[in-house]
């Protein structure tokens, strides 16, 4: 489906983007730390020049994956010329990519079979496990889940080097299974704010489109149910409802979105900020941050919903 050289296509693309103006990417400030009463691990980056970045890029008007430029294309038909690779203009960190759809498609549209068996592999062509390369699929969708295109993107960005996310660490030394009414996802009761997690099996021959497309289905029923559950309480939640979705070689992870941004410590999180990839803008909530890293798991509560951990679905889904 991909060349096995991808990983140098768009290396080679990338250093020509960055070298000739066609991208811009935002250095950052980071930092690796991790929060002792969740035992969440963290990578925070610090990006104050982000505050000057428009929110829908530097043409908010345009849809840049209507007619993407050629200069950022990596690959132009993918999956019968359904789909492209393209660079993501503003990373943050090298060699973000996106795989858009060619016709308009809605992001808040539910993922294929295909789109996720290609996001699995494109991780299985870019990993490479002797030298540590470990890549994430994300997906953004709806207006609580941190996306500002509308038209249908996921994403894939290189994880950060020996990088042990609450998902890996919850995953570590479990075998693949599906969740059905009687065995829940993993989910962390130490964290604050749901989510549900599948680990895939270890071997990529036992992963086809059918195994992902349960996986997803199984966690989005779960990942759903919440905006049946709180419309009383949030009557508006039904306008701006979304969801995360994750992906790696290891395993899948959905979360349930009722924010976009967390008005308490004024930061915004999308699909990385539940990897515990903490991107911060404002100096005075860097600050903050570093007083007290307990704060990234109440703004990450006020985005999403409650912990369900040690509950069975049929307790908490209609
Ligand atoms: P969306 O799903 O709509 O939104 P987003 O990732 O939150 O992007 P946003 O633009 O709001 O980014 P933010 O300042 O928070 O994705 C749209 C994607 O298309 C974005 O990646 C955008 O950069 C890209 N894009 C826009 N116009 C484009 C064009 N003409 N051609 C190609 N691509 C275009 O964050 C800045 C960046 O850092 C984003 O890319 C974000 O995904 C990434 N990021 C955020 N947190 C991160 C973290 N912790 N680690 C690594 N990367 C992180």
């Amino acid at each position: 489906m991909f060349p096995s050289n991808l990983s140098q296509l768009i290396g080679e693309k990338y250093s020509n983007a960055l070298k000739d103006g066609h991208l811009h990417f935002t250095d950052t400030t980071t930092k690796k730390t991790k929060d002792a009463k969740s035992g969440m691990p963290y990578v925070l980056s610090y990006a104050p020049s982000l505050m000057k970045k428009p929110e829908r890029g530097d043409q908010p008007e345009r849809n840049p994956f209507e007619d993407p430029e050629p200069e950022l294309t990596v690959l132009g038909d993918i999956a019968d010329s359904n789909y492209r690779l393209v660079l993501n203009k503003f990373p943050i960190v090298a060699e973000h990519s996106l795989l858009v759809t060619k016709e308009f498609q809605d992001q808040k549209s539910p993922l294929s079979p295909e789109e996720l068996y290609m996001s699995y592999q494109l991780l299985n062509t870019l990993d490479d496990e002797d030298e540590g390369k470990r890549h994430m699929v994300i997906y953004n969708s709806g207006p609580s889940s941190g996306s500002s295109q509308d038209h249908k993107h996921l994403q894939i960005l290189p994880l950060p080097h020996n990088f042990n996310s609450l998902q890996d660490k919850l995953c570590s030394g479990k075998e693949h299974f599906l969740p059905t009414f009687k065995t829940e996802p993993l989910q962390s009761d130490k964290v604050s704010f749901a989510h549900f997690v599948v680990p895939l099996p270890e071997s990529p021959e036992a992963v086809d489109q059918d195994l992902l497309a349960m996986v997803y289905i199984s966690l989005l029923q779960r990942t759903l149910s919440f905006f049946q559950d709180w419309t009383n309480e949030q009557p508006d939640l039904q306008d701006r409802k979304g969801y995360n979705v994750l992906l790696t070689k290891q395993w899948m992870c959905l979360v349930p979105r009722s924010n976009a941004k967390a008005e308490s410590l004024d930061i915004g999180f999308n699909s990385t900020g539940y990897a515990g990839l903490v991107l911060i803008k404002q100096e005075e909530t860097f600050k903050k941050i570093q007083e007290d890293i307990g704060l990234i798991q109440q703004s990450l509560l006020e985005c999403g919903f409650p912990s369900t951990a040690g509950q069975r679905s049929t307790e908490y889904q209609y």
